[in-house]
């Protein structure tokens, strides 16, 4: 490995966002390698004979390499495309491939999973990601890019920015460096627990939330002064006017946590509202509206056959 342009891009969780990324990269002519969960999947994906990208009308097909985690190989550069709460035990299944200077980029929505992972790879370099881009998938090895969306990058640890940006640029992936990913994560994150928790105990859009503003703007007063507390006051910087003009925004949108609910399938809620909850009681910071809601939604999840955790 001696040529920075020919690094890998090893993808962990071929889903929606995994798929956005792989065939952006790959259609840029870059080496791109899928780590699917296990030798069923892997079969399946030979089947298809590769991943298709629908953007708009067009649609293309990419014969993308894959293997399992258990493949051989030496690991440089991994972007980690899992559900936040698959992410540690994924990174898991590959650590010992890892390069003792890889680079991670972490691109799970919430905050703790990023926390989880570089704990438990030290010696690797980990970049967190805040992405505004949507992506579903319209079947198996077929991604809609739904809507156009931005993402940032950042490294808490370290602010030098990685060479591999001008990669993504040359894929047409909108993208920033960002000298404060934390601030990013932990506004988005208050942003997701303002809204997307009553879209599913209303049962509504984004917009409908209009409705009920007067329950989101106490949500919106407790994230900001619970922020404030952990030290993240910049995150909720006007956060009431912000998260009203998202629900305009997005008022014909149901929100992502709201999708996961209808389609069956799990949340990411011990990343939202349950890592907020968590931060509150392990800073003695009184959450009452926050508990009250984390304990509601909990309930609905359970009422709807799905894990609260
Ligand atoms: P997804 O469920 O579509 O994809 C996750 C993939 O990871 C699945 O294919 C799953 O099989 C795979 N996976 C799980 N465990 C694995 C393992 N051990 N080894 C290999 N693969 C494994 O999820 P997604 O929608 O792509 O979301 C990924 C993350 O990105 C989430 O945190 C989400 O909140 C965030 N995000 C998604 C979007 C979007 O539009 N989809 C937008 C912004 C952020
Ligand atoms: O990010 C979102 C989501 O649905 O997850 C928005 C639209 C901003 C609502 O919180």
């Amino acid at each position: 490995m001696t040529d920075q342009a020919q690094v890998t891009w090893h993808i962990l969780g071929a889903g929606s966002m995994g798929m956005l990324w792989a065939t952006r990269l790959a259609r840029a002519g870059l080496p791109v390698m899928l780590i699917m969960r296990n030798a069923e999947r892997l079969r399946t994906y030979k089947a298809a004979q590769g991943l298709t990208l629908v953007e708009g009308e067009h649609s293309q097909q990419f014969a993308i390499q894959a293997q399992t985690p258990d493949s051989d190989g030496p690991i440089q550069r991994l972007l980690v495309t899992c559900k936040a709460y698959d992410a540690e035990h994924a990174v898991r299944q590959i650590a010992g491939r890892l390069r003792p200077n890889a680079e991670l980029i972490l691109l799970q929505n919430g905050l703790g999973s990023q926390q989880a992972v570089a704990n438990l790879v030290p010696q690797a370099r980990c970049i967190f990601a805040s992405s505004t881009e949507g992506a579903f998938r319209e079947s198996d090895w077929r991604v809609v890019h739904a809507g156009h969306g931005h993402t940032w990058l950042g490294d808490s640890d370290q602010d030098c920015p990685p060479t591999w940006l001008k990669e993504l640029q040359q894929s047409g992936i909108s993208h920033e460096w960002s000298s404060n990913i934390l601030t990013r994560l932990w506004r988005k994150l208050a942003l997701n627990c303002a809204i997307n928790p009553l879209t599913v105990l209303y049962n509504c859009r984004n917009g409908d939330l209009q409705r009920h503003s007067d329950e989101v703007n106490v949500l919106c007063v407790e994230l900001s002064n619970l922020l404030a507390h952990c030290g993240h006051a910049e995150a909720a910087h006007d956060l009431i006017p912000e998260v009203n003009r998202v629900i305009q925004a997005t008022a014909n949108n149901y929100s992502s946590m709201h999708q996961d609910v209808t389609q069956g399938r799990r949340t990411e809620i011990s990343y939202l509202l349950g890592y907020v909850c968590a931060a509150a009681r392990d800073s003695q910071f009184t959450a009452m509206h926050l508990q009250a809601l984390h304990q509601r939604l909990s309930e609905h999840l359970q009422q709807h056959g799905l894990p609260c955790a």
